[in-house]
């Protein structure tokens, strides 16, 4: 693929550009206007959790900042805002009883979204699921399927004239293996028999998300997962078996039932006698005709055979290889490599990017306001311009969400990692557009044009 600076970069007209949030991350004041307690109000208040005890409870304070940080989006230029929506907020028990403030709170958020020209893109589903829930078993009980259908449907009917691309799950991957499986998020469990069935029940909820969406909705609703390329450490036959199944694991476990209807055999050689009979009958409700699919891309990893999938997978480190500051290894080309093998394997479904950034040491505002963030420009560069050449290779690219627009709350790793666009200081609540925003701005005016100029430093 050519990179000559003379390129023309150009997007396709009606690309979709955008920056992305989540509930949990942003909103703080989780239990306001009636709102329920949700997991991670829960995990968070959980002495030793969290790094620091850091808390939701003020966040960004976007609940009570939504119309400032509207503007703020509309200054920018960003067509889109992607954001999740807090289910206890809604359903406070999780099911039955709808709290009509917590409701109202989004209906408001769209309405001035709408107003300034700027396109929801609502997520179901963000890690945040109702304590009440949890208490009955969460998504290890099979009627977690009804309640998050029952959940779907309350926004569905309360927005889908508003709302026009809607998406069920963020990252099942990450909801079962940092949740079930290792712990380290909320609900906290470490379990290698509860991990299939959460997983599963995840699906399951999926599903029946999307058949309740065919019943009540007019436009559009997907699956966000997130994917990681695998590569093997060497050519040894050891690490391409290794390879496939951490693969499988990571990038099969969740889009194989959803647009094929059948699990990778690898997961049941990576949990062995964890791996449960699923009904056959299942798979109906799992698979079903998605309207478009979000993928969250960060990094890639290299794979050893010392890797045992799915308990200790570590990756190797490549001694030539630039690393954000959460540790992951900066690699553009694994995002074109991604989306040319999605197409390949499930077909051309159109496709978002709906997640694509990385943390970085910040330096404070200088004297002159600005936030000199390079390190960051230069990533969200190269991965526009990884999309740019999938899209020029045939695959339908439609949108680009930057993760994030704010920095915001880190889950377990509290406020200590900044992913945003936009800097905010958590003492005053103070945002202030870093470089890489006002630079991400120029590319959206520019319709991407502008990538093929040097770096703006
Ligand atoms: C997303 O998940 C979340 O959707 C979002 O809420 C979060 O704030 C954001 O990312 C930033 O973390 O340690 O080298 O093996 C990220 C999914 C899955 C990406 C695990 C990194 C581990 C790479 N992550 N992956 S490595």
């Amino acid at each position: 693929m050519s990179r000559s600076s003379d390129r023309d970069f150009t997007f396709p007209q009606g690309f979709l550009w955008g920056a992305a949030t989540a509930a949990h991350q942003i909103e703080g004041s989780p239990l306001a206007d009636g709102a329920g307690p949700s997991i991670w109000t829960r995990f968070a208040h959980t002495p030793g959790m969290t790094l620091n005890g850091d808390t939701g409870d003020v966040a960004c304070d976007h609940y009570r900042r939504w119309k400032d940080d509207v503007k703020l989006m509309r200054e920018l230029g960003l067509k889109a805002y992607r954001f999740s929506t807090s289910w206890s907020r809604i359903l406070p028990e999780g099911s039955g009883r709808v709290n009509q403030a917590g409701l109202d709170f989004y209906s408001r958020l769209v309405d001035e979204l709408l107003a300034n020209d700027i396109e929801p893109l609502l997520t179901l589903y963000h890690w945040d699921l109702p304590a009440a829930l949890d208490d009955r078993g969460g998504w290890l009980n099979r009627d977690c399927a009804d309640w998050f259908a029952e959940y779907g449907r309350v926004l569905y009917r309360a927005l889908d004239g508003r709302v026009k691309k809607w998406v069920t799950l963020n990252e099942p991957w990450v909801v079962t293996d940092g949740g079930y499986l290792h712990g380290a998020l909320a609900p906290g469990h470490r379990s290698k028999y509860e991990a299939p069935i959460a997983s599963h029940n995840l699906m399951r909820a999926h599903g029946a998300a999307v058949q309740a969406y065919r019943a009540e909705g007019q436009h559009e609703i997907g699956l966000v997962v997130n994917i990681e390329p695998k590569y093997p450490a060497t050519d040894s036959a050891e690490d391409a078996a290794a390879t496939r199944r951490a693969h499988a694991y990571m990038n099969e476990q969740y889009l194989h039932p959803a647009l094929l209807g059948h699990y990778p055999p690898e997961l049941r050689e990576i949990f062995g006698d964890a791996w449960p009979e699923f009904p056959a009958e299942d798979f109906d409700l799992i698979v079903q005709p998605l309207d478009f699919v979000g993928i969250n891309y960060y990094t890639r990893s290299v794979t050893t055979a010392n890797d045992s999938y799915p308990l200790k997978a570590g990756g190797v480190r490549q001694p030539l290889g630039t690393y954000t500051e959460t540790g992951w290894e900066v690699f553009p080309q694994g995002l074109t490599d991604l989306l040319l093998w999605f197409k390949q394997t499930y077909g051309d479904l159109p496709l978002y990017v709906t997640e694509n950034g990385a943390a970085f040491f910040d330096p404070a505002a200088a004297e002159d306001g600005r936030v000199r963030d390079p390190l960051r420009i230069d990533y969200i560069r190269k991965h526009l311009r990884a999309i740019h050449d999938a899209i020029a290779a045939g695959v339908d690219v439609r949108g680009y969400m930057a993760w994030s627009l704010l920095d915001n709350l880190e889950w377990s790793l509290g406020y200590s990692k900044r992913f945003g666009i936009v800097h905010v200081n958590y003492e005053t609540q103070a945002r202030t557009p870093k470089d890489s925003a006002r630079w991400y701005s120029g590319i959206i005016a520019s319709h991407g044009r502008i990538l093929s100029d040097p770096l703006p430093y």
